[in-house]
């Protein structure tokens, strides 16, 4: 498998025209393309953020509430600032923007302009056609770009099939000591994305210095691209003190990346406080965290996982540190939690059951969560 162009698309500040975007993510996903989506309202300065983490060749922007002029402008110009002017900027707005727009905006450094009519096969082979040649760039001009740039090494080799088959983490304690790595699997739609996002929120104020690492996982659609969707979800992690990588299973099965090993060794030995792994959605015989990659698991459920039977085939119910019943609002949530504790008093190991309702502010089972995943005191910066 060659190593497949990785591109951000994101909707402006103050839009909610998101039906084109999403049409064009899909597309884009079929023919090939890694697609990390950024979601709507977005500030540009969020945008050039995630552009230089996820390490894209290009941003494309979709625009629909005036203003554009103004607004690729600005990403381009952040982009600039920030020594990161070969991650190009493309998009469209259908009749929003004008040809005379066009013009002004490529004046200031955008690459390309999509008016309505062109065929989405059309702007598809621009994008691969464009950004599919591997670039000659430079190693990164700040701290954070050279790191983005060299963990996108380390998944397009393994991609270019040069890596010798998976690696175990060999006295990775010794070497990364420091970082507390936390797990997060369970079922898509768990509410996984979310409840980590509260946690970021948690950790960022608990520890005023803390710098935190997320590498967030999503499917690759069978010899095709993926939609690596979670930074949508997340508002907190839109912060300097975060860094998030969104990556692709890229044809392993089980919940991570060939390359996931390497990657969070790289994280871990670059300082990071905290680095959270969130595994693609898992069924119910996956065990993602082999190796001791992570020092605790956390395994985020549904309540709604159907009869008390199911809870028998769930193997990370053995193996999990944490099992948090998340949208604990929905009526089936008491009985789930009650089945659950049963579940785990035969596993025989000391497992903590919390409830949680991430999406709502201050949250109380979020808290507690956040308390039993603190680091040792004496590893806090002060
Ligand atoms: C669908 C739509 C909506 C839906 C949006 C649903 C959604 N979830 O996206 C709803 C009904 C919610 C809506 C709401 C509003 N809308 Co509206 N909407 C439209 C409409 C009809 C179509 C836009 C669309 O998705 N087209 C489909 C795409 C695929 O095709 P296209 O636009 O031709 O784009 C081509 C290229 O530009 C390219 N492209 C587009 N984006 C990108 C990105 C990349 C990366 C690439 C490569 C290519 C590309 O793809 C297409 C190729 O052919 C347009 C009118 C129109 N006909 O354009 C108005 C329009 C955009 N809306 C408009 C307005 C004013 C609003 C509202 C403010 C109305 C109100 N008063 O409440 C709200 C604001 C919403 C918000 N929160 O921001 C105005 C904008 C005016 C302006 N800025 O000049 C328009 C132009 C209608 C009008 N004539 O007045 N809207």
């Amino acid at each position: 498998m060659a190593a497949p162009i990785r591109i951000l698309t994101a909707v402006p500040i103050c839009d909610g025209h998101d039906s084109a975007i999403n049409t064009i993510n899909l597309e884009f996903i079929r023919h090939g393309i890694e697609v990390v989506y950024l979601g709507y309202h977005r500030y540009a300065e969020d945008i050039v953020r995630a552009a230089i983490q996820e390490d894209v060749r290009a941003i494309g922007i979709s625009s629909y509430n005036g203003g554009h002029v103004e607004f690729f402008a600005e990403v381009v110009r952040q982009l600039k600032k920030r020594g990161a002017n070969d991650i190009k900027v493309f998009g469209g707005g259908g009749g929003t923007i004008t040809h005379d727009d066009q013009r002004v905006m490529q004046k200031r450094g955008v690459d390309k302009i999509f008016f309505a009519g062109t065929s989405l096969t059309d702007m598809t082979q621009w994008v691969r056609d464009r950004y599919g040649k591997v670039p000659k760039r430079s190693g990164g001009k700040t701290p954070e770009m050279r790191l983005a740039r060299k963990l996108t090494e380390i998944e397009d080799s393994y991609a270019n099939g040069k890596r010798p088959k998976k690696k175990k983490i060999e006295n990775r304690k010794s070497k990364i000591e420091n970082t507390k790595v936390i797990g997060f699997t369970g079922p898509g739609g768990a509410g996984k994305t979310t409840l980590i996002d509260e946690l970021i929120l948690r950790l960022l104020h608990r520890e005023p210095k803390a710098r935190i690492a997320i590498l967030s996982h999503d499917p690759s659609v069978v010899g095709e691209g993926a939609l690596l969707g979670d930074r949508a979800t997340m508002i907190n992690s839109q912060d300097d003190r975060v860094f998030m990588r969104s990556m692709a299973t890229r044809g392993q099965a089980g919940g991570l990346s060939p390359a996931t090993e390497d990657c969070l060794r790289l994280l871990a030995q670059s300082g990071f406080d905290y680095v959270i792994i969130e595994t693609v959605g898992t069924g119910q015989e996956a065990m993602p965290f082999q190796n001791k990659l992570v020092d605790q698991t956390v395994l985020v459920m549904n309540p709604d996982y159907g009869a008390r039977l199911q809870l028998q085939k769930i193997v990370m119910l053995d193996l999990a540190d944490i099992v948090v019943v998340n949208k604990s609002d929905l009526d089936r949530a008491k009985t789930a939690m009650s089945e659950i504790e049963r579940r785990l008093e035969g596993s025989g190991r000391e497992q903590k059951l919390i409830s949680t309702v991430a999406k709502r502010h201050r949250d109380r089972g979020v808290d507690e969560l956040c308390d039993l995943l603190g680091r040792e005191p004496e590893k806090k910066k002060k």
